[in-house]
Parts: C-alpha cells; sequence; structure tokens
C-alpha cells in the first residue's frame, strides 16, 4: 500500500479527530515533511484536509473519485470484490478485465475508470464515456456454471442497478431487455457481458456497467441527445458515484449469490417486476430477423420469451428490442 493510502486509511479512522504531524510521520514511518508532501499531494487529488497548528490534520471531505480506497470504504466488510484495479483513463475497462481475466484474475476483481476512451457497447457499437461523470466499471466472474447461463449474469447487473438507482436518487428506473436500464424511456445505463468458456463449462465472465450519473444535457453527442439521459439530468441534483456504485455492487452481490446457487427464479420475479419489456408487443432484432411478438417473459436462463401471432413463441438469446405499444 502507497503512503498516500496509508495517510488516507489512518486519516479515514480517526474520523472527525485531528491527528499530529508527529504521530502520523511515526505511524507511517516517515518525516514530518514528507507527510506535509503527502497531504499536499491528497489535496490536489480532491481530499479536503483541515491542518491546525498544535492540533495537526482532519479528513474533512472526500473527492468524488474512482480510487481504491474510497471504493473499498463504500463496500461492505464481507464484499466480494478480491481486488481493485483504478484507472485514471483507459481504452475500455471490459478490455482490461479480459485480458486480467485471461491472465488467471481472481473472482470478483473489479476494473474502474473516470474515462473511457474506447468503451465498448454490443456488436462493436461505441459506448460514450466522459471523464469523472459516469460509472465505467467491470467486474471479473468465475461462476461454476454452463456457458448457458451467462446471460443470467446480464440480468442480475440490470436488477443491480435499477435498484440502486431506485434507493439512491429515488428515480424510476425500469429495465429493457436485455440490457439497459431507462429512466422515462431513456437510456441511463448499459450492460456488455462477455465470456470466456469451454463447451460446458464458462471459464470467465467479465460483465461490464456503464452508468451516465453527472453527465450534463450538453455534454451528450447529437445522435445521443434523445435517446440518453443521467442520474444528475433526472433527479435535478449532482449525486456520488462512489455511493452509486457501493450500492451497484452490494445489490449484484445479493443476485448473484442466487445464481450460483441456482436460485434464479428469485431474481427473475424482480427483473420482471422492474422491466418495462415484458407484457409489450415488441420488435426484436436478433442475428440480421426481425420478429414482431409479445414479450411474455423470460426463461430460466435469462432468455427473452416472445409469443408470436401463430401461437408459437421464440427464446431470444441476444438481439435488440423496440416496444411498438
Ligand atoms: C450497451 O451496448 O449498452 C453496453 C454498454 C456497456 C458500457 C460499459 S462501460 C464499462 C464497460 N467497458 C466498456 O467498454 N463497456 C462497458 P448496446 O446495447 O450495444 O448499446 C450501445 C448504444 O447505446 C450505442 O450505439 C448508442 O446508441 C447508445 N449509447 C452510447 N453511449 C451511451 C451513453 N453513455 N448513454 C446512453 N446511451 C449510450
Amino acid at each position: 500500500m502507497s503512503i498516500d493510502e496509508q495517510l488516507v486509511r489512518v486519516l479515514h479512522e480517526k474520523g472527525d479527530h485531528f491527528i499530529s504531524g508527529e504521530e502520523l510521520a511515526e505511524t507511517l514511518g516517515v518525516t514530518r515533511t514528507a507527510i506535509w508532501n503527502h497531504i499536499s499531494r491528497l489535496r490536489d487529488l480532491g481530499y479536503t484536509i483541515d491542518a491546525l497548528p498544535h492540533h495537526g490534520y482532519r479528513l474533512a471531505g472526500i473527492p468524488d473519485k474512482m480510487l481504491p480506497d474510497e471504493i473499498r470504504n463504500v463496500l461492505t466488510a464481507d464484499s466480494f470484490v478480491s481486488k481493485i484495479h483504478a484507472y485514471d483513463r483507459a481504452d475500455s475497462t471490459n478490455d482490461i478485465a479480459m485480458r486480467l481475466a485471461e491472465g488467471g484474475a481472481l473472482e470478483g476483481e473489479l476494473v474502474v475508470a473516470e474515462q473511457q476512451l474506447k468503451g465498448r457497447g454490443r456488436l462493436g457499437r461505441n459506448w460514450f464515456s466522459p471523464k469523472g461523470s459516469g460509472l465505467w466499471l467491470s467486474l471479473i466472474l468465475r461462476p461454476s456454471l454452463p456457458p448457458s447461463a451467462a446471460p443470467q449474469a446480464t440480468l442480475a447487473g440490470a436488477v443491480a442497478v435499477a435498484k440502486a438507482i431506485r434507493e439512491t436518487t429515488g428515480c424510476e428506473a425500469h429495465i429493457k431487455w436485455p440490457n439497459d436500464v431507462v429512466i422515462r424511456g431513456r437510456k441511463v445505463c448499459g450492460i456488455l457481458t462477455e465470456m470466456s468458456s469451454d463447451m460446458d463449462r464458462i471459464r470467465h465472465i467479465v460483465l461490464g456497467i456503464g452508468v451516465n450519473v453527472n453527465v450534463d444535457a450538453g455534454a451528450f453527442p447529437d445522435e445521443l441527445a434523445d435517446i440518453a439521459t443521467s442520474l444528475k439530468i433526472e433527479s435535478g441534483r449532482e449525486l456520488s458515484r462512489l455511493a452509486l456504485l457501493g450500492a451497484v455492487i452490494q445489490r449484484f452481490e445479493e443476485g448473484y449469490q442466487e445464481i450460483r446457487t441456482g436460485g434464479f427464479e428469485a431474481l427473475k420475479d424482480e427483473w420482471i417486476s422492474l422491466c418495462d419489456t415484458v407484457g409489450k408487443h415488441v420488435r426484436v432484432t436478433a442475428e440480421g430477423r426481425e420478429l414482431d411478438g409479445v414479450a411474455s417473459g423470460v426463461d430460466f436462463r435469462g432468455n427473452l420469451v416472445v409469443r408470436l401471432p401463430n401461437g408459437m413463441s421464440e427464446h431470444i438469446i441476444s438481439g435488440d428490442v423496440a416496444v411498438i405499444e
């Protein structure tokens, strides 16, 4: 752990109390001048640190930045997040997580970035990921499940984000199959699930989640202006990305636990109650085909079930859905 990280940890532990430069120097095994230099660095990172003669230092405010120590603070003590990889800039957190997973990274390793330069959607689409105003994260999962269960991870991710948004903002977030979370019909979150597997076993899944948190209306590029939104736009206030991250991970862990223990039913019910696709007339575009029908639910694997006009049902593994009425 770096001196900066140790310093933040000690200041956090002291809470509202001051700690002297001397005590800090002793605890961290460095000089008082070094402590002063590290305090300056932390202030440059956005920390507010009070300094009073004869009293020392006190943590008065933390930056809403994707810093590993601050992320740890919003996770539960028994969180399954095993390691945090935080980047100021990344091409795509999914690319990094896939590389890490291929190199042996463990279940629960988390990759976050302040900004993505080549954020990806499905099928080679772009994901707009401006600096400092969104949650751009990827989680490495290693469930002992067959590859056909992978869509369940996407569903668990969507349920987690919709619930976390409702809890932290009060906004009525809905799920649009398979991977969108929308508010008033506009997309606030997208999920990209990627997988490496054998015939009968998942090697690893990378669950990539992008949430527009404090993106201003004018910041979206023209092509997204009418279809995208952010939590700031919807709630009318700036939100803590860290708090939302904590809520998303916590809710995800609950759903993921159900999946891993074969209890997809409860999660599925929750997904259906949050989904605004089920029960609607939809047009599905999947693998170059177009289908019209009624979205009647999801099956035990997480695939969308569409009832066709001829009474037959199709189970859609992946595709795009537009609600017709
Ligand atoms: C998705 O794809 O919605 C998946 C997005 C996943 C993004 C996360 S961020 C962390 C991780 N690292 C990555 O590189 N990716 C993941 P799809 O369903 O194909 O939707 C893509 C479409 O959404 C685009 O073609 C745009 O129309 C729209 N879009 C792009 N950026 C957006 C944004 N920031 N907010 C809302 N809509 C957006």
